[in-house]
């Protein structure tokens, strides 16, 4: 059976033909008949010039290949989107095929056929959301899409300099090239100063990567239904936008504002620089004050009306209101305490899962389609998708954040009439936390720090058509110095307990620097972790470092070394014990300091664990980031609503944070503190 890493080497460059160099020195042995028109008759003399370089071959199986037509009807040049309906079939169609290979030789068959002769983003596209779900591909880390389309993530202006460094200068003396930092807008623009959180590689990647393992429809049923994937879309984007308010406040910026009246002219512009490897045109720029307009683009098979989402979005606040939801069937689906945010989630993005998408639309996902549509929403200029338009690039719009906003109220509306969390739900008997602290090497107790940082990554895989060897850039990043917490908890009873701590980081005071109400700071807690620790009678101290959290990958796995080894054989227990590269990147964990301190309070609580276990043993094939990601293949791993205890009201006497504790919770005040230098690491020749 062919190793499955073979697989990976499919993502290295997209756009070069199947049967040339892949990875260090590997080719794939493609039987003739797989190889296009073009290259059928030369393909031998290619090989045989490089043949000496040659230190795998990689058997390809002639199989009967499956109708491919449908995937294969998207021209090569089009820039693909999932959010364009007749492309998200295609994916869809294509994911069924590779799902149904029945060994993992003949995926591979499949995926070399099809590689050459389709859109090489769709291609991208539906083999990692396969490898992502097939039973045999488990372990198998997809690379990061930067390292395939580096083009979605950096400034186009890079590419001369890098083809400049790698015609003239030989591989193994290359230096890094510098993407410039700070580039897409002036000072004039405020919304600019969010540049390095808009436009963080890491944060786009992990955007990237939970849309590949929670798709809305394409694959399907199989790959669609995970536990409390609707209630997780919500809850992943509400947290993404609690950590976007926060960089704000230490911007001097207001809060983001909901994008709720879609009449309204978009105030912010944003031209993103950044060309399509695939279309090889750029990206389009959206003016300021730009409105949604109608679509309709026949060539896209797209028509889709502003009004259309008013309605749909009045549907679903109504059903809020009401409480419940009509399904398709006619039948009242209630939006109850426990299911009912799954249910929205599902309705709102909407997935497949929509209990009636006849009735409720698809409002989040067509609000993308609109706005990536709006610089030509009726194809005079032959224009493509905007940025909006793609999971792995819409972040770095402002308006991604209006938008999501705008979805993220509509969720509050339900959330705010479940009744507030009874006592019995926030205490934890005989427990108490006594002492909190937080430790960074080098400061005073409960000061944490930020700096800039440079970091290479090697994008030389996406570099299509240029000598191969390394190409590094080199980017420009936030960074924290790692500190420990320190919790110390009570327990009064006489018998060993567990708990669940729970780790927040929140403002102190919001925009116009007063104190924050309870309900408006519990939008804005950003989990930083959360973990089970044993409680023995007594006094217990825990300590837990901050590169431990439950929703951070490390630095090395959002970007991890491209493998210069070539496949290899890899135990398979070594490959499983690995990340599977979802999480909020490591050194976006704390929002950006100030230099005099960014006041913030960090609140920490230990529940029950009896009420918050799931019946099922903690664990699974891929240690990600489990509080934004989930696990693979298992249920969500707290039975608590997800943000809990935030993400309902609090009692009608409670005004203030103070005034919600119980004593298994504990606020201490933390100063985030930004140093305004950069940190260069060093770079080996
Ligand atoms: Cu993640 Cu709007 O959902 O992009």
């Amino acid at each position: 059976m062919a190793d499955k890493k073979n697989l990976l080497l499919l993502f290295d460059r997209p756009n070069e033909p199947i049967f040339v160099q892949k990875g260090q020195a590997a080719v794939f042995d493609v039987p003739d008949k797989f190889l296009t028109d073009r290259y059928r008759s030369i393909s031998k003399k290619v090989l045989r010039d490089f043949a000496e370089k040659v230190e795998e071959r990689i058997p390809v199986r002639d199989i009967t290949i499956p109708d491919l037509r449908v995937p294969m009807s998207l021209p090569r040049d089009v820039q693909f989107s999932i959010f364009i309906p007749a492309h998200s079939r295609m994916a869809s169609h294509l994911i069924d095929i590779f799902m149904g290979a029945s060994s993992i030789d003949d995926l591979l068959s499949v995926a070399v056929y099809a590689r050459d002769r389709l859109n090489p983003y769709l291609f991208n596209y539906a083999l990692s959301v396969t490898l992502l779900h097939r039973k045999d591909t488990r372990g198998l880390n997809i690379p990061p899409l930067v390292q395939s389309f580096p083009d979605k993530f950096v400034d186009s202006r890079i590419f001369r300099l890098i083809r400049e460094e790698v015609f003239v200068v030989p591989d193994g003396s290359r230096r890094p090239i510098t993407i410039p930092r700070d580039c897409t807008a002036s000072d004039l623009d405020p919304e600019h100063r969010l540049w390095y959180f808009r436009e963080d590689i890491g944060v786009n990647l992990h955007h990237w990567h939970w849309h590949l393992v929670y798709p809305f429809e394409a694959g399907g049923g199989a790959i669609v239904e995970k536990d409390r994937r609707g209630e997780l879309f919500y809850y992943m984007h509400q947290q993404m936008l609690a950590r976007y308010n926060l960089e704000r406040f230490s911007n001097s910026l207001a809060r983001v504002t909901r994008f709720n009246n879609l009449r309204d002219p978009i105030k912010e512009g944003y031209f993103p620089k950044l060309d399509s490897l695939v279309a090889s045109r750029s990206y389009a720029p959206r003016f300021k004050d730009t409105k949604l307009s109608d679509v309709n683009r026949p060539l896209d098979h797209v028509q889709r009306d502003v009004s259309d989402l008013e309605r749909w979005s009045d549907r679903i606040l109504n059903a809020i209101a009401e409480g419940f939801v009509i399904d398709e069937s006619g039948k009242q689906v209630p939006l109850d305490d426990v299911r009912g945010i799954d249910i929205l989630g599902n309705l709102i993005e909407s997935s497949i899962l929509s209990p009636n998408r006849t009735t409720y639309g698809n409002l989040h996902n067509k609000g993308h389609m609109l706005i990536a549509f709006s610089h030509d929403p009726d194809h005079s200029y032959l224009e493509e998708v905007g940025i909006m338009g793609d999971t792995a690039t819409a972040m770095r719009d402002p308006i991604f954040y209006r938008w999501h906003a705008y979805m993220d109220d509509i969720f509050q509306q339900h959330k705010t009439r479940l009744k507030p969390y009874p006592l019995s739900d926030l205490s934890y008997p005989e427990i108490s936390i006594t002492g909190v602290q937080v430790d960074t090497e080098g400061s005073q107790p409960n000061v944490l720090q930020t700096f800039w940082q440079q970091s290479d990554i090697d994008i030389s895989g996406g570099l299509d058509f240029l000598l191969r060897g390394d190409v590094l850039v080199r980017f420009t990043h936030l960074q924290h110095t790692p500190f420990t917490y320190t919790i110390n908890i009570n327990n009064d009873g006489g018998a060993q307990r567990y708990g669940t701590v729970r780790i927040f980081l929140g403002p102190k005071r919001d925009e116009t620097h007063k104190e924050m109400l309870f309900k408006e700071q519990r939008l804005l807690m950003v989990e930083l972790d959360k973990f089970i620790v044993p409680l023995n009678p007594g006094q217990n101290t825990i300590r837990r470092r901050s590169c431990e959290s439950s929703v951070t990958i490390p630095f090395e796995q959002t970007f991890p070394k491209l493998d210069k080894t070539g496949p290899g054989e890899g135990s398979s227990e070594e490959l499983e014990s690995k990340f599977c590269g979802c999480g909020w990147p490591d050194h976006m964990l704390i929002p950006k300091g100030l230099p005099e301190g960014l006041c913030c309070e960090l609140f920490v609580m230990v529940s029950d664990y009896d009420q918050d276990r799931i019946d099922e043993p903690f664990g699974g094939a891929c240690k990600d980031a489990p509080s934004y990601c989930g696990l693979r293949d298992r249920r969500y791993p707290d039975r608590r609503a997800m943000g809990y205890p935030f993400d309902r009201l609090a009692g009608k006497d409670v005004n203030n944070l103070a005034q919600f504790l119980t004593p298994n919770m504990k606020v201490v005040d933390v100063e985030v503190r930004h140093e305004e230098r950069t940190e260069q690491l060093d770079y080996e020749n």
